[in-house]
């Protein structure tokens, strides 16, 4: 059954350092996610708290925080069938010792603390994370992609024949 979902995903401060913007994002269009939003940011601390809370009180949480403010992050939301567990897959396991080759987290990563990507991990997160980031009216999803244009453009042809 097609399951349509949004994500979020970040390329952050390390990855954008690492000049990693435009290989993040390709990987995701190519695998067919349709980018409904994107944009450069610099978290504020409110943004920073709200997005790691689940992570409150835990020993690496002040460095976490104080992590994706250290440089502008490249957030993006995308759209797509399973996307909220497509995306987390191409990223690979967080440590990315653990992470499957040819996962972005195991290609560009050599350590947890700097992991090149977030991509929300739930539903439930996916919303909450879009809503720390975007408005609404900054999400752009009644464009057609180039599958969708052919369609509509076989569609015309077949009414004028
Ligand atoms: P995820 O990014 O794969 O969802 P989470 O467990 O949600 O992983 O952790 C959020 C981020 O916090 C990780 O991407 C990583 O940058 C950092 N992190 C997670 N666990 C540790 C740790 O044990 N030490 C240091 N940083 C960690
Ligand atoms: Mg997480």
């Amino acid at each position: 059954m097609f399951d349509l979902e949004r994500t979020f995903v970040a390329v952050k401060p390390d990855g954008v350092k690492r000049g990693l913007i435009g290989e993040v994002i390709r990987r995701f269009e190519e695998k067919g996610y349709k980018v409904i939003g994107l944009k450069m940011l610099k978290v504020t601390r409110e943004q920073a708290q709200a997005h790691y809370g689940e992570h409150e009180g835990k020993p690496f949480y002040e460095r976490l925080v104080k992590y994706i403010q250290s440089g502008p992050i490249v957030g993006m939301v995308l759209e797509g069938h399973q996307a909220i567990a497509g995306a987390r897959h191409m990223m690979g396991k967080t440590d990315p010792l653990d992470a499957d080759m040819g996962t972005i987290r195991a290609d560009y990563a050599l350590v947890k603390e700097y992991n090149i990507v977030h991509g929300s991990d739930s539903v439930e997160s996916a919303e909450r994370e879009i809503n720390i980031y975007f408005r609404p009216e900054e999400i752009c999803d009644n464009w057609s992609n180039m599958a969708e244009l052919v369609i509509e453009c076989l569609r015309a042809n077949e009414q004028i024949i």
